[in-house]
């Protein structure tokens, strides 16, 4: 049952079908399936099918962009589930989220701030295509203990390293502490920028995040 709907979840986003995927995610949360599972199992096949044939040139731009909507439309339906499945019982810490600039990907970005909102961070997600100093500004204004940058693409990544650069010059690190994610990110790039965590999904950001807050038993 589970085996068939998660096929199905992968084709409606390979279909750049919005209203199937957001049916098949209220399905799962009907059956009590968890939201996490839907996600990783069923809709993040079908959209990195996609990328792949787009990587391969066997699928072009206009279905990139039905598969990303598609995608985005079922998260965001399992977004609240995955709040209230959430353990937030105090603030663990304060986190300014972004995708950097030059580029436009958000799905990943923003399931992250959903499972460290669920997990207890405040956060705030300035959203995507955003500077550094547009970053670093807000990570002052409210205080943050960390911020998470989420980079799609290879020629984007290196602007987290701009913002690591300028934390220091500005010795606002260790007080502030850096997490970078997104698809091309390795442990390589990781260390060699010097950021103070990395994880390659949505369920490890949350532990690390607490990790850099010393709350790694919560
Ligand atoms: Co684009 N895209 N895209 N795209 N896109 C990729 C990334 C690509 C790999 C596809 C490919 O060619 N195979 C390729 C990059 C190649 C490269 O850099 N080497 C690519 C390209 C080339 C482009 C354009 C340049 C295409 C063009 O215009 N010619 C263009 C760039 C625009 C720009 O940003 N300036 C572009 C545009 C788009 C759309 C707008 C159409 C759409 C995004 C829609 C949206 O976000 N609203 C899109 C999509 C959907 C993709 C793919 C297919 C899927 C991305 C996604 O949402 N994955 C992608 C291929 C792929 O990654 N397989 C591709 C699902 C999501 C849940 O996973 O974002 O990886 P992900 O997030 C994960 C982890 O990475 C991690 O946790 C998340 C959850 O587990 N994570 C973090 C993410 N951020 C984190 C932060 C953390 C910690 C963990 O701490 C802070």
């Amino acid at each position: 049952m589970s085996e068939e709907l998660f096929k199905q979840m992968a084709q409606s986003i390979i279909d750049g079908d919005s209203d199937l995927s957001v049916e098949l995610a209220k399905k799962a949360i009907e059956i009590n399936m968890h939201p996490l599972e839907a996600i990783t199992k069923g809709f993040v096949v079908g959209v990195n099918y996609i990328g792949d044939q787009f990587g391969l040139g066997e699928a072009f731009l206009p279905e990139l962009v039905m598969a990303g909507e598609a995608m985005k439309a079922a998260v965001a339906t399992l977004e609240p589930e995955l709040i209230k499945l959430g353990s937030a019982r105090e603030t663990l810490g304060r986190v300014v989220l972004a995708t950097v600039e030059g580029d436009i990907h958000e799905i990943g970005k923003t399931l992250v701030g959903t499972m460290l909102s669920a997990s207890g961070f405040e956060v705030t997600d300035l959203g995507v295509d955003q500077p550094a100093d547009k970053i670093i500004g807000k990570a002052i204004e409210i205080d943050a203990q960390i911020i998470g940058m989420s980079a799609l693409l290879t020629t984007t990544m290196v602007r987290q390293r701009e913002v690591i650069e300028e934390l220091d010059k500005e010795g606002l690190r260790p007080r502030i502490k850096v997490m970078v994610g997104g698809a091309p990110i390795t442990r390589d790039w990781f260390q060699k920028i010097k950021a103070d965590g990395y994880s390659e999904d949505a369920v490890g950001a949350v532990k690390v995040a607490k990790e850099l807050m010393g709350k790694s038993d919560q």
